[in-house]
């Protein structure tokens, strides 16, 4: 349903050269990420369902790592882009909207985490999903 929700924005914005996509997962938590390689920047949804109902805010980022192998599997992208806090709201639900301007997609493999927020504000991993280009040549 998100994605479907995605891809109606979409035939109103600017065309954008590239579209990634990442299904989130672990934990209980299934959700979805989109990331739009646009010429001004990237824009980036993010999607999570299966929280701990009002359980506060959670970091995500997109990572990566200098090597260009950067799965979720190893968890080795050490390097981030920050991505808007995803808020559980009463059902559990999150979604976060992060617009990028100037920034592009670093090269090689890149995935979409999202953090527990107990016992550290940005704790271990909690899902996560390898970005795959879903969307190019334009
Ligand atoms: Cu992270």
């Amino acid at each position: 349903m998100a994605v479907l929700a995605m891809w109606g924005a979409l035939g109103q914005m600017v065309r954008p050269k590239e579209v990634y996509y990442a299904a989130l997962s672990g934990q209980g938590l299934r959700g979805t990420a989109v990331v739009l390689v646009l010429p001004e920047g990237l824009e980036v949804f993010v999607y999570l369902e299966g929280l701990k109902p009002g359980s506060g805010a959670y970091a995500n980022h997109i990572h990566f790592n200098r090597a260009g192998n950067a799965n979720c599997r190893e968890q080795n992208g050490d390097q981030i882009l920050g991505l808007t806090s995803l808020v559980a709201d009463a059902n559990g639900r999150a979604v976060a909207f992060t617009r990028l301007p100037g920034v592009r997609l670093p090269e090689g493999s890149t995935y979409v985490n999202v953090h527990a927020n107990t016992p550290t504000p940005v704790g271990a991993s909690i899902a996560c999903g390898d970005l795959k280009e879903i969307v190019g040549g334009y």
